[in-house]
């Protein structure tokens, strides 16, 4: 095998966000760009070479060609072998659970998640490590600093383009490659958590419909896989499954505005019982009921509260955890049942260690995203299949499910208010004009309740000791309610301001209420507290969930 050692340059820009490094695709496109960026993996994770590793994508747009780039570069640099999902494709929650039980150093999973793809789209690259999980911090900051000071990468030349279409296995100079099909592999081992009997059962009755939306991204083949050819369900319960390079040039972001035939359909007339969706990547989920939507950190909750229902939930919790901004919902729950709750800072990454420890079982953020440790990521499609043994098990509706938990435990009105491509430099005129307040802000009165704390905030890994700072401005208030202020770590435009509303409400009368006008003296004072208008010169947010 032919290997060049190609010259290049460092680009200024490759650290990896809350989830992998994530940038336009014209800029992945740049020459060199890709290959400076998988070489810094594989100087900062030498590991990943002594053995397999998996690669694979949601389908969009570059993902192909990322693929053989990637496979000339692990051939050039020594790696074992590959593993590349058919077709290129490979969901994030089964790239985890491949890693695990394949053995696997790690994945390499082409995404952009729930940012648009196509052309004039995003594209992006996380990097899974060997316990099937996001690189933890330690590692995206050494292959940022290894992307600042690259001088050269390896990559085979005149390799010949590799069949991914089918599942077969090649060899490139002294490396193997296999294609394999993911899809099955998962499928088996869903049916091993949950009751796929009961769960059949409700699918083919003529008194239960479904609609599942894959929004034409990765999770298409396996929800065919799983919910019509295994558990039995009409065809037509699954949309969009097709996946497409653009997504069908709609955001592959499971939430209200994005999943319009879904939403049109479960708020219509002779609404189905359920509806779900998954995104890019199939990692996140939103769940709905017949004109009722289920906000996802009540969802994290309900689950708690449930699990006992769940087969592979047969020997408990033994804990929770949230990532900060998500509602207090499960807190209230871990509570009662005397198991420990967890605060984690924003992104996947900070769960593994908790899971690996076995502190863990469930988890979850308020960006719909909820998972267990039958892998290391958060999985749209376990989600689905949770409720759906729910529903099977309780024989309720998802809102009397919902409602009952609301009366047992009082209901946590949340809500996220979006202002997307802001300039950077206002969105941190905000969140600097905050920190100042701070410290005053303690026994102060905002939207007629007192704060009992004010803080940025920290989390200190109680397995590793490792301290992450600065993870979100949070205005805490005595009544429990909370404001919290953050900026995301995964746009490739600008910056994106998040603010995050919740007031805990137990009073029976009270659990009816429409959410954004019930927090609304908290939106208001969270606005003026941050001058977010003066600042950002936005009205009103782009998005709100
Ligand atoms: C967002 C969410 C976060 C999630 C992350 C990756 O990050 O808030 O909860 O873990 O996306 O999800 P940020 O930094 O933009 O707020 V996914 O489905 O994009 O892998
Ligand atoms: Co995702």
């Amino acid at each position: 095998m032919d290997i060049s050692v190609v010259t290049t340059q460092p680009f200024p820009d490759q650290k990896p966000g809350t989830s992998g490094l994530r940038k336009r695709v014209r800029q992945f496109r740049q020459p060199h760009y890709l290959e400076n960026y998988i070489q810094s993996v594989f100087d900062a994770c030498p590991d990943l070479k002594n053995g397999e590793l998996l690669v694979g994508g949601d389908g969009r747009f570059h993902n192909r060609e990322a693929i053989q780039v990637i496979l000339r570069m692990a051939a050039a640099n020594g790696v074992q072998k590959v593993a590349i999902g058919y077709g290129g494709l490979l969901s994030t929650p089964a790239a985890s659970y491949l890693i695990r039980s394949r053995g696997a150093t790690g994945a390499l999973i082409l995404s952009a998640s729930h940012n648009p793809g196509g052309p004039e789209g995003d594209f992006g690259v996380k990097l899974n490590t060997a316990n099937g999980g996001p690189a933890p911090h330690s590692v995206t900051d050494a292959i940022f600093e290894q992307s600042t000071r690259i001088s050269h990468y390896r990559i085979a030349n005149g390799a010949e383009h590799v069949d991914i279409d089918h599942l077969h296995a090649v060899q490139m100079g002294d490396m193997d490659i296999e294609v394999v099909d993911p899809v099955g592999t998962y499928a088996d081992y869903m049916a091993t958590l949950f009751d796929f009997d009961r769960i059949g059962e409700l699918l083919r009755s003529d008194h239960f419909r479904m609609r599942f939306d894959s929004m034409h991204a990765v999770t298409g083949p396996y929800a065919e896989e799983i919910l019509i050819n295994r558990l039995g369900a009409p065809a037509d319960t699954i949309l969009r499954a097709e996946p497409l390079a653009d997504f069908g040039g709609r955001h592959p972001d499971p939430n209200l505005s994005h999943t319009r035939e879904l939403s049109e359909a479960l708020f219509g007339r002779d609404a189905p019982d359920f509806g779900a969706a998954s995104d890019g990547d199939g990692d996140r989920n939103m769940i709905l009921g017949r004109r009722f939507f289920v906000t996802p950190s009540d969802s994290l909750a309900i689950m708690a509260a449930n699990a006992h229902h769940i087969p592979a939930f047969a020997d408990g919790l033994k804990g929770v955890a949230r990532s900060m901004p998500t509602s207090q919902a499960v807190d209230v729950v871990a509570e009662k049942l005397a198991v420990p709750c967890f605060e984690t800072p924003t992104g996947w990454k900070f769960f593994g260690n908790l899971l690996d420890d076995g502190r863990i079982r469930l988890c979850g953020e308020e960006s719909f995203g909820t998972s267990s440790d039958h892998v290391r990521e958060k999985d749209g499609l376990w989600a689905v299949l949770f409720w759906l043994n729910l529903l099977a098990v309780r024989r309720q509706s998802v809102e009397e499910i919902v409602r009952d938990h609301w009366r047992q435990y009082g209901r946590h009105y949340y809500t996220r208010h979006d202002y997307e491509a802001v300039e950077s430099e206002r969105a941190e005129q905000v969140m600097a004009r905050i920190r100042e307040q701070l410290s005053v802000l303690p026994g102060q009165s905002l939207a007629g309740m007192r704060v009992a704390q004010a803080d940025d905030f920290a989390y200190r890994d109680p397995v590793d000791n490792s301290l992450t700072e600065h993870q979100g401005l949070r205005v805490l208030f005595e009544s429990g309610a909370r404001i919290v202020f953050r900026l995301s770590g995964t746009g490739t435009q600008g910056a994106t301001l998040r603010l995050y509303i919740e007031q805990h409400e137990t009073h029976p009368e009270h659990l009816d209420a429409d959410p954004q006008e019930l927090l609304g003296p908290l939106i208001d004072a969270a606005s003026r507290l941050g001058d977010i208008p003066g600042l950002t010169r936005r009205e009103k947010p782009d998005v709100i969930t």
